[in-house]
């Protein structure tokens, strides 16, 4: 029996901008809850939640880690996300394995572009939202001007929980709003009474009876205000503010005890749903249910070797018994279940729902996996990550480590879903996509550290792809006579624009492939990964049945190696209606040669054009540099989509931009604006290469003539 019950569980990612205070706030918590019995700190390298190695160089947060503290019967699990869009896969993926989100911004430097989205991000999955004001400590704080713009950016049900006691240097603890001393302070940086009317507001606005009784009576207690609370939590009605500063410990105890009165357990947090064949089940958090859980992180440790974090939605769940992955069906024994309190962790007898544990060694557990302790289990939906965009070709430093290092690479990728390593089918390059630069610097290190395998990289890489945008017609004949038996195919076919929308063969069948479109179909087959179909209409065996296989490949061989400039092919139909044999010298190589072939002949033909990666990209500055940035935006082909000015004299301007054209933007951003810009960037849709960058590429790329080999 686990100490504690499900209703005691409260389960908080930490978010917010790079260096707002995160990982301070995180090791002054547990310090003040006394779940470790030194204080660390990430300026000294000894932080309990930055703990790798990379991290203490660094001084920022690279992965999310798992916390937990015990304060006032609540069993907090505390994840403490990394704040730098380069790990946002890590940060996403927390937010999936809690109720609520304390979002923590930093004083002095205000709202910044990770704030709102990690703040809308949490809004969007229907978590229960708590802001910290840290670096309450600083100078140059105008308390004021940076509470108005965080109620006008989020919202006025962002309301002060307590106050700070002079802001700047002699910053010197907090005092209450909900219930204010008798006397205040000196030195309160607010007006009390403002702020206590502010915060009733806010709670009476999702309880009509209570908004009633406080329009009749003109007052409410602190008791009501309290009762009333969760439900204004849970509809987003109130966003609590606590001020704080970590590195001093002001305003901890405080914000430790905030967390553990008002953020919501599982039982009063949003239920997730995951689908039984085409049924929507609602996972309730009971000990008693099925146990339902879902890995949110899974990372190689050097002496545990696979550790992967599991968040209990419902039932429990003991080591004795099986741990089933729903994707693959697969079971596997645990060892045991671990509580983690960053880079260390205590056996557990058991986990209920809500609760937060990982195992050590059950193969194959990717992000996003749903776990039970039967077959057959409810799966929970995948968690969507942004495409990682950025791309690097790699090459070995030392001669015969290429297998060695894509193998590693590949597990680095099974632990971060916006890394993907993949190989170039024209260059054969070894090509590794991630957020951006400091993303992939950071990955390569880790395979340095923890591989021992070094590499050097080349030139950003964009993914362009390649499509058509006319029907043609193209054929070949492949024809082979070098001594002995010789080679025969030849393959007539047709190809069409395939529309983007189709995206599964029921969809093809119904909207493209339609008898009355191809009156000689007699089988289509669809691939969602090119968003590619082939329809075979050949009438009279002219291609023997055995050998149209052999056709299929040679086309999607093509797929991969490109026609124009050595890009993928997308959003393509091929419809193969004609063909010659040889009772002697047929075979499916030739025929997947005549087939490769043929069809390139007719891509060549169908007015091809490239496609190219568009990113969305939002950035904030002061707004004296808008100029500049709109200004170095337009040489960058940029569509400006939006333009704003934020409180607090900053602008934010979003615009969709190639990618082609950013790949760089983090340092040319921070040279036009001294280092005071931030922006995050997101995959968008691909969209034709205007034609005179389409002749650079395609004049770049040089593809030699189609080998008939
Ligand atoms: N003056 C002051 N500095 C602080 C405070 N809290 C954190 N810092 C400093 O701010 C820097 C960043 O702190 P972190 O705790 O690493 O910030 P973070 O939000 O975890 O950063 P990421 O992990 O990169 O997102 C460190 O140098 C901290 O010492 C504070 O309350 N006051
Ligand atoms: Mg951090």
């Amino acid at each position: 029996m686990a100490k504690y019950q499900v209703a005691d569980i409260r389960n908080i990612a930490l978010a917010g901008h790079r260096a707002s205070g995160k990982t301070s706030l995180a090791d002054a918590l547990l310090y003040q809850a006394k779940a470790v019995d030194r204080r660390g700190s990430v300026d000294d390298g000894t932080s309990i939640s930055d703990y790798d190695d990379e991290e203490h160089k660094r001084h920022f947060s690279i992965d999310t880690s798992v916390l937990h503290l015990e304060h006032k019967g609540k069993q907090i699990h505390l994840l403490d996300t990394p704040g730098d869009p380069a790990f946002i896969g890590a940060a996403l993926s927390a937010l999936n394995a809690v109720e609520n989100v304390l979002v923590v911004v930093s004083a002095a430097n205000g709202v910044e572009v990770n704030t709102r989205r990690m703040f809308h991000e949490a809004g969007k999955r229907g978590l229960t939202r708590l802001l910290a004001l840290n670096k309450l400590d600083a100078d140059n704080i105008k308390f004021g001007e940076l509470l108005k713009s965080i109620r006008d950016t989020f919202g006025k049900g962002c309301v002060l929980f307590n106050a700070p006691i002079h802001v700047g240097p002699q910053f010197s603890g907090v005092v209450s709003v909900l219930n204010p001393p008798e006397a205040v302070p000196p030195g309160c940086a607010v007006d009390l009474n403002a702020a206590r009317s502010q915060l009733i507001d806010a709670i009476v606005e999702a309880d009509d009876a209570l908004m009633e009784k406080y329009l009749l009576e003109g007052s409410i207690s602190a008791d009501e205000l309290t009762a009333a609370l969760p439900k204004a939590l849970q509809a987003g009605t109130v966003v609590p503010i606590f001020c704080t500063a970590a590195k001093k410990d002001l305003g901890i105890a405080e914000l430790l005890d905030g967390l553990a009165t008002y953020a919501l357990s599982p039982e009063q947090g949003k239920r997730r749903t995951a689908k039984k064949g085409d049924n929507e089940v609602t996972l309730e958090p009971s000990p008693t249910a099925d146990f339902v859980g879902q890995v949110f992180k899974a990372v190689t440790d050097k002496f545990v070797g696979n550790l992967s974090f599991i968040r209990v939605f419902s039932g429990s769940y003991k080591p004795d018994q099986p741990l089933v992955n729903v994707r693959t069906g697969k079971s596997a024994r645990v060892a045991g279940l671990l509580l983690m309190q960053g880079s260390k962790h205590t056996p557990i007898p058991e986990a209920i729902p809500g609760d937060i544990f990982a195992v050590t060694k059950v193969e194959d557990l990717q992000i996003g996996d749903t776990v039970s302790n039967r077959a057959g289990a409810p799966k929970l939906p995948v968690p969507q990550f942004p495409t990682p965009m950025f791309g690097l070709a790699v090459e070995p430093k030392a001669r015969g480590d290429e297998q060695k290092i894509s193998g590693s690479l590949q597990k680095i990728a099974n632990e971060d879903p916006t890394f993907r390593v993949t190989r170039d089918m024209q260059t054969k390059e070894l090509v590794i996509n991630g957020t951006n630069q400091l993303h992939l610097d950071v990955l390569i290190n880790r395979l340095k550290r923890r591989f021992d395998l070094e590499v050097v990289t080349k030139e950003p890489k964009i993914p362009y792809r390649e499509t058509i945008t006319v029907p043609s017609e193209g054929s070949h004949r492949h024809k082979k006579q070098t001594g002995g038996r010789g080679q025969f195919g030849e393959v007539h076919l047709r190809i069409y624009p395939l529309p983007r929308d189709i995206d599964s063969e029921e969809a093809l069948l119904e909207r493209f492939a339609t008898k009355e479109k191809f009156e000689k179909m007699r089988a289509a087959h669809y691939d969602p990964e090119y968003n590619f179909a082939f329809i075979d209409t050949i009438v009279g065996g002219t291609i023997p049945n055995q050998f149209v296989p052999a056709v299929e490949k040679g086309c999607k061989e093509l797929l991969e190696r490109g026609a124009l400039a050595g890009y993928r092919i997308q959003d393509v139909a091929v419809e193969v209606y004609f063909g010659k044999d040889h009772p002697v010298d047929s075979s499916e190589a030739a025929f997947k040669t005549a087939g490769r072939i043929a069809f390139k002949n007719a891509f060549l033909a169908a007015r091809p054009v490239l496609l190219e990666p568009i990113v969305e990209v939002e950035v904030i500055v002061p707004t004296r540099y808008t100029g500049a940035i709109l200004g170095d935006l337009n040489t960058k082909r940029a569509r400006i989509e939006n333009q704003e000015s934020l409180p607090g004299d900053l602008s934010v301007i979003t615009a969709l931009v190639p990618l082609a054209e950013v790949t760089r933007y983090a340092s040319q951003l921070d040279s036009i604006t001294q280092g005071q810009g931030s922006f995050s960037m997101e995959f968008k849709h691909y969209d034709v290469v205007p034609s005179n960058v389409q002749q650079q590429i395609v004049s770049k790329a040089k593809l030699g003539e189609e080998e008939d080999e």
